[in-house]
């Protein structure tokens, strides 16, 4: 059997890949890190209890900017594969918290390369390195592939320019199975909800049924190649089972705006949108009870990334890989779910907590 260990299982990727992993017959461990509440909600439904001797999903405590819990554990684990997905991943907090961004992006990929190299597990463990399009930033060329230039534009994406170039490093260096997935955007209900997508798709489905007036948002005009996380971490397994190790872009082809993820989420859901500023006072709030969406300059980045494109030919010539759940599927999919997430709090709302349903 083979054993994968992943970084950030308790995140959208690592929850996707996790299960797809189980599927496939893994025995699959994940590295969480400790938390003063849960942070396992994402994963709780593959929990297997730690007395049953047959698990094939074990988590360990570590961090990314801890070597010696990593070293520990891929000792301990022996895996066959490790995917790096932990991150301090929100490029807007990265201004705010830069130099935990490089430890634990930058460092924490090359800490797990390092850990390999020491164990002397060069030969025995593929290393998977969760790169992205934010490499690109400034874009030097339409659409994004492989062999463009890179330009980061937040500390975030320096970061993980650093890891990418540390990841080619190993594999020529020491001869490793090591590759770079540059993945654009993608997205799932269980998105984190300060991304853009799922903070539309949250507070449509909560200002639909009264819970909320506004959504401020800040550009409205980037652009993104936004895929489904279920599709992409079938190409980040399917990396390292090539012959020989190389990076790949993954995305859709295909680009919208912020703008138009709004217009197409509101439409899902029957509800009119009002842009501020068209008829709508300086609260952003026109009283007619339709979704108000409004411009607030706190969410601008220092320097933006106005717009990626991804071209995903050599991911699906070489591995035949080709997205399969197209943008309105995966709008339709999250919205559907923060309905009923709103539905669950609007009840709650209208209704309390009993004593009664309490004790029941
Ligand atoms: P998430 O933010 O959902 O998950 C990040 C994971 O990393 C979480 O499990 C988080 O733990 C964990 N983590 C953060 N810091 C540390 C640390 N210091 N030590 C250990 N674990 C840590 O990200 P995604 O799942 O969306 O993305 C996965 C990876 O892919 C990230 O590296 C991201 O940068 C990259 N990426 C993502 C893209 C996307 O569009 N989603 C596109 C391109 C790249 P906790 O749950 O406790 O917070
Ligand atoms: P991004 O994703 O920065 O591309 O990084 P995010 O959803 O945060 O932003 C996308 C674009 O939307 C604009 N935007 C807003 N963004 C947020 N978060 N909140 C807002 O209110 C808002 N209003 C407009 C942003 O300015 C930006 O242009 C994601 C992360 O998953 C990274 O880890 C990953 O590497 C890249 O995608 C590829």
């Amino acid at each position: 059997m083979k054993k994968a260990l992943i970084t950030g299982v308790t995140g959208q990727d690592g929850s996707y890949l996790a299960s797809l992993l189980l599927e496939k017959g893994y025995e699959v461990h994940g590295i969480k890190r400790r938390s003063s509440i849960f942070n396992t909600d994402r994963i709780d439904h593959l929990y297997q209890d730690p007395h049953d001797e047959d698990r094939r999903f074990v988590l360990h405590y570590g961090d990314m900017t801890d070597s010696s819990s990593l070293v520990r554990i891929i000792q301990q684990v022996q895996p066959d594969e490790i995917y790096n997905l932990a991150a301090q991943s929100h490029v807007a907090v990265s201004f705010e918290e830069p130099e935990y961004t490089a430890n634990s992006d930058a460092l924490g990929a090359l800490r797990i390369l390092e850990a390999i190299r020491i164990l002397k597990l060069e030969k025995k463990t593929r290393f998977y390195q969760a790169s992205t399009s934010e490499l690109y930033g400034l874009v030097q060329e339409i659409p994004q592939r492989e062999t463009t230039p890179f330009y980061p534009r937040s500390p975030y994406a320096v970061a993980k320019l650093y890891a990418y170039w540390i990841t080619v490093n190993y594999r020529e260096a020491y001869g490793m199975y090591a590759c770079n997935g540059i993945l654009f955007n993608h997205e799932s209900p269980v998105r984190g909800e300060t991304f853009v997508t799922r903070k539309i798709t949250r507070a449509l489905a909560r200002i639909k049924l009264g819970l909320q007036d506004c959504l401020y948002l800040g550009n409205l005009d980037a652009r993104r190649d936004w895929g489904h996380a279920k599709d992409y971490v079938e190409m980040q397994w399917l990396m390292l089972q090539q012959e020989q190790p190389e990076d790949f872009v993954i995305a859709t082809g295909v680009q919208y705006s912020v703008r138009e993820f709004v217009d197409t989420a509101a439409r899902e859901i029957g509800i009119v949108v009002t842009w501020k500023g068209e008829g709508v006072d300086e609260k952003g709030y026109d009283g007619s009870g339709k979704c108000i969406v409004s411009v607030d300059p706190r969410y601008f980045r220092p320097t933006e990334v106005e717009t990626l494109l991804g071209d995903p030919t050599k991911a699906q010539q070489k591995l035949g890989w080709t997205p399969k759940i197209t943008f309105n599927e995966l709008v339709s999919e999250m919205m559907l779910e923060d309905m009923k997430a709103a539905e669950r709090d609007e009840l709650v709302k209208r209704h309390g907590f009993s004593a009664y349903d309490y004790h029941e």
